[in-house]
């Protein structure tokens, strides 16, 4: 059936487009794309996508689930902002994920997402994103497409150079973005050189659970900190950040920072500081930073504020950091499937820097240094450089990889990605991508096994691209399909937010083991009930709280009588639905919320202070059975000095009543 649908489908887009069968020699041209593209792209009714694509939204603070290759838009994951959809941060039980050092923060970015690995390959465990201004990093679990777990990073300003993780998913790494005070303190600005410090972090991750802890933060020189990478297979061990204001510079930066021919990639041996650390090694510092953690047990998210951090300076453990010199204000840096190559791009630069492991294990173990800086042995460019590639394009961002020796690079200005062969540094091929384009993805591109049939390009202006809305045109990406000598573009589609960056994942990883409900006897909310029997509404001063449960199609209980003006009132509302997609909403006329989508099995809390007397509905809000206009309830509000007694029913009786003996 599959095969026939998609050739009729074929047969009416050639025909629709008149597009001749005459041969391969008709050229992709601007905005062009080859007759069969579109089936390419083309998941009829009832398919799944092949892949998922975890998009990052950039300033609207979420992560957004795209199926690949059809662009079609799943689901947005709330991380680092509130969500009205799925009461992120408006539920009692989420809000305590938003809290941090500086408050509640309703509202963050995110940017570079990456998933867990297992033995160099994305296992679909976990989806790490990280937050640059408020410097915090999530995990999101792939059963559940939740934001379990965000810890906030000390030390740090700006969270730029993350969340990217080791091979085994030992660490995901954070790097200041921007240099400051190490603590925090009041100091001149102009002081700035040699007395600010820049923070990598490493978060050692749980293997049973994905629970984050700072394992320890390297005090690195003042620099500031902009992409990183974990090595892998052969450099597996090591990770590199690219830097750039090697100047110190702390005014009029265009200029300022762009002083020196060349900065750096710091070479981090964390292993060799992870022994360290594991041997007693390191300086316990004061620190003020926010741990939260979501419970699929109690259904509620933890804020715990943590007091201290571990803090080890590069002089005490030599031989485990060194600096690679590396084309000038250098962006990404980016390691290939094998661990040999770790690519720098010079965004001031013509070339692109492209360094040897190999031969940066033989310059460490010859010294063959050329200075140091702040104690930090510099590596000697010529002793580390494998080579450069010359002139490939106009401001070089970011590379990612095929398993087939090849490196895919996106350029800034020139507004293009170039596909070349990493080991002769040879261009092989170049495709426009309309406008401005930033990070690109390649499924599983961060790992040592990429997926690579599919490549999108995130771009950063689409102006004529899309039906004009206003002086804001939508961002979007754009799919490629890279298993050929030459990158095919077949779609371009809309994003949420931004699209900063992006992780990619074959669907056969996730989906088998997506969870569909959450079991009733599992729930262990302070407030869940398992029946209708164990339902009550309970004064406590002028707090209310409401037990309630709902199912198909009713609320129990559904009459409430005996709050008052001034009251405040808590829903706790149990899904008793074990069905998959089965959710109930509920929402309160007064709140000040609009509703909660509770799915099967969870408990989810909203508050509502009545201000006027009258009876009030609250009814369902998620179109959920044939009766579901019928699933409602009332809430009697008398004035504050009423003395009725709270009461509640139940078509008539009070829940749980008649199960009595
Ligand atoms: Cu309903």
């Amino acid at each position: 059936m599959k095969t026939i649908l998609k050739s009729i489908f074929s047969l009416t887009i050639a025909a629709a487009f008149l597009v001749s069968c005459g041969g391969p020699s008709k050229k992709s041209n601007k905005g062009a794309v080859s007759g069969n593209a579109a089936e390419k792209v083309y998941v009829a009714p009832g398919e799944h996508d092949s892949h998922y694509a975890f998009v990052s939204g950039g300033f609207s603070g979420q992560l957004a689930v795209y199926g690949l290759p059809s662009g079609r838009l799943f689901r947005v994951i709330p991380v680092f902002s509130q969500d009205p959809e799925k009461a992120y941060g408006y539920s009692e039980e989420t809000k305590p994920m938003l809290q941090t050092s500086h408050g509640f923060v309703p509202w963050g970015d995110s940017h570079h997402p990456d998933i867990s690995q297992t033995n160099g390959s994305v296992d679909g465990r976990w989806v790490f994103i990280n937050e640059n201004n408020t410097p915090r990093i999530a995990r999101i679990s792939l059963e559940t497409f939740e934001t379990e777990e965000i810890i906030e990073i000390p030390n740090s300003a700006g969270n730029h150079s993350s969340s990217f993780v080791t091979e085994n998913s030992e660490y995901v790494v954070a790097g200041t973005r921007f240099a400051v005070p190490f603590p925090q303190r009041d100091m001149s600005i102009s002081d700035m050189k040699g007395n600010f410090s820049g923070a990598l972090s490493f978060l050692s991750i749980d293997p049973d659970h994905g629970n984050m802890e700072i394992k320890f933060q390297i005090k690195m020189p003042g620099f500031n900190y902009d992409l990183s990478h974990p090595g892998r297979g052969k450099s597996h061990g090591w990770f590199f950040f690219s830097t750039y204001n090697t100047e110190e510079a702390n005014t009029l930066m265009e200029v300022n920072a762009s002083q020196n021919d060349k900065d750096f990639i710091a070479a981090i041996n964390w292993k060799k500081i992870e022994e360290y650390v594991n041997n007693g090694g390191g300086k316990k510092m004061p620190a003020k930073y926010a741990h939260n953690t979501w419970s699929d047990e109690t259904h509620t998210a933890t804020h715990v504020m943590q007091k201290e951090v571990l803090v080890v300076e590069p002089k005490d453990v030599p031989g485990a950091i060194y600096f690679l010199p590396t084309a000038k204000s250098p962006h990404g840096c980016d390691v290939d499937p094998t661990g040999e190559y770790i690519i720098g791009n010079g965004k001031l630069a013509a070339a692109m820097t492209v360094h040897s492991f190999t031969k940066m294990q033989k310059a460490i173990e010859d010294k063959a240094f050329d200075g140091e800086a702040y104690g930090i042995p510099i590596i000697k460019f010529d002793a580390v450089n494998y080579g450069t590639l010359d002139q490939p394009g106009l401001g070089p961002l970011h590379t990612e990889f095929d398993t087939r020796g090849n490196g895919y690079t996106t350029f800034f200005i020139s507004s293009e990605v170039v596909k070349w062969n990493i080991k002769d540094l040879k261009v092989i091929d170049r495709h426009p991508v309309y406008y401005s384009v930033g990070h690109l993805m390649i499924p599983g591109g961060n790992s040592r096994t990429p997926d690579d049939k599919y490549m999108v390009a995130m771009n950063k202006i689409t102006k004529d691209r899309y039906l004009p809305t206003g002086p804001e045109v939508c961002q979007s990406a754009q799919l490629f399909d890279i298993s050929g000598e030459k990158m095919e573009l077949l779609l371009d589609f809309p994003t949420i937010g931004e699209p900063h960056y992006a992780a990619g994942i074959a669907a056969e990883k996730i989906a088998p083991k997506s969870k569909k409900i959450y079991k009733l006897n599992e729930n262990k909310h302070h407030y869940a009930v398992t029946n209708e029997g164990e339902t009550n509404v309970v004064r406590k001063g002028n707090e209310v709280h409401i037990k309630m449960s709902m199912i198909r199609s009713h609320f129990s209980p559904d009459n409430i009588e005996g709050v008052k003006v001034g009251d405040k009132v808590f829903f706790h509302v149990t899904n008793l639905e074990q069905d998959y997609d089965v959710p109930h909403g509920i929402s309160m006329i007064g709140a000040n919320t609009s509703e909660l989508l509770i799915m099967p099995g969870r408990t989810a809390t909203f508050t509502w202070e009545p201000k006027q007397v009258g009876v009030w509905p609250f009814y369902c809000t998620d179109f959920c059975s044939a009766l579901h206009q019928e699933m409602q309830g009332y809430i009697r509000v008398s004035p504050k000095s009423s003395d009725i007694k709270i009461s509640y029913t139940l078509d008539g009786d009070v829940p749980g009543e008649d199960e009595e003996e």
